[in-house]
């Protein structure tokens, strides 16, 4: 297995830095996810893919499972990247159906976490040792072009992770996916989908706490990098459905008018009682709203596949050949 660090640590440092200083002076506050996914908080991710609340992955799986004969028959892929990889759990529908198909030589996951890109490319090594195994620890917003354009790639960006971008980053991420893609090459997209406020909340509200954890989890990390002074109790969680913007908002909010500082940043930001801090956003989606997104980065989508209760769908992307300027 060979890893690969897209960027010197330093450099992605800075820019975490710049992103949460900006995130916090700006009127409505919020911290950068990327401080969600420390060890502990990939952990956390981990047990919230376990949780009955958490359907998703488990309504993915069984599309994947359903569709992936499909995928492999028409990409005929060489090389599967997926980016935000995590544990790659639902990804070895793929690269069995890959495998099976004779084409896969090469699996790249991309990640920003490096101790868990470094478990789950081990992992994946040690299940399928006919295939080669490239990990690259990178930004999937500001490194794409990074991999490697070996092969016939297949691009998977699994679990909904494209839902927590915003839709102007969407659209940058979606139009730098669109330069990289060739013609023969494609993407396999999960997308939670839009269904009843309470069913979206529950996701985010599980009972046994553990969303809540793993979001307070981004203020301790942000405590122990940066010098700060985030008080949990100062805050409490939230998650809500937010049918206007077509997003679960996710994050804390201040109990009482406070300070915080952040000795690395030299920041002090103040709280109102009952401002609330953005962690994370979860977007959930619509086929015509997602097929437009796609259209406008000059995209197709090719196929859209929904699991029988139409919570979850996986979309196939590629290039638009028909598209004119
Ligand atoms: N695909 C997996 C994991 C989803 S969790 C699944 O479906 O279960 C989201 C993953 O994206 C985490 O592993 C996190 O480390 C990674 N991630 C988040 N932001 C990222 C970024 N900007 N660049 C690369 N990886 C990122
Ligand atoms: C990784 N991502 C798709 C998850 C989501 O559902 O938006 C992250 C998450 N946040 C809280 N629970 C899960």
């Amino acid at each position: 297995m060979a890893l690969d660090v897209l960027r010197a640590a330093d450099d992605s440092r800075a820019a975490l830095y710049d992103a949460t200083s900006r995130g916090l002076r700006a009127a409505a506050k919020e911290l950068p996810t990327v401080w969600l996914y420390d060890e502990r908080g990939s952990r956390l991710y981990h047990e919230i893919t376990q949780l009955p609340e958490y359907y998703l992955p488990v309504r993915e799986g069984e599309i994947l499972r359903a569709r992936v004969g499909a995928i492999a028959e028409r990409t005929k892929a060489q090389t599967l990247v997926e980016l935000g990889a995590g544990d790659a759990k639902n990804t070895r529908f793929l690269l069995d159906a890959l495998e099976g198909a004779g084409t896969l030589e090469c699996f790249v996951p991309f990640d920003v976490s490096e101790a868990m890109l470094r478990g789950s490319a081990q992992a994946i090594g040690d299940a399928y040792p006919q295939i080669s195994v490239r990990a690259l620890v990178g930004d999937f917003e500001r490194d794409l072009g990074g991999i490697p354009p070996d092969g016939r790639r297949l691009i998977a960006f699994l679990g909904s992770t494209i839902g927590n971008l915003d839709p102007a980053r969407r659209r940058r991420f979606l139009a730098t996916l669109a330069t990289r893609l060739g013609q023969e090459e494609a993407l396999v997209v999960g997308l939670d989908l839009v269904k009843d406020a309470a069913r979206l909340e529950a996701a985010y509200n599980d009972s046994r706490g553990v969303t809540e954890a793993f979001v307070r989890n981004a203020l301790a990390n942000a405590n122990r990098e940066l010098d700060a002074t985030f008080d949990q109790r100062r805050f409490a969680y939230e998650a809500r459905w937010e049918p206007e913007h077509g997003w679960v908002n996710i994050g804390l909010r201040a109990r009482q008018a406070h300070s915080v500082s952040l000795g690395r940043l030299a920041l002090t930001v103040a709280f109102e009682e009952g401002e609330p801090l953005r962690v994370e956003i979860s977007s959930k989606f619509q086929r015509e709203q997602f097929a437009a997104e796609v259209a406008r980065a000059q995209l197709r989508l090719e196929s859209w596949w929904t699991d029988a209760g139409g919570d979850f769908a996986v979309a196939l992307v590629t290039r638009d050949e028909h598209h004119v300027e």
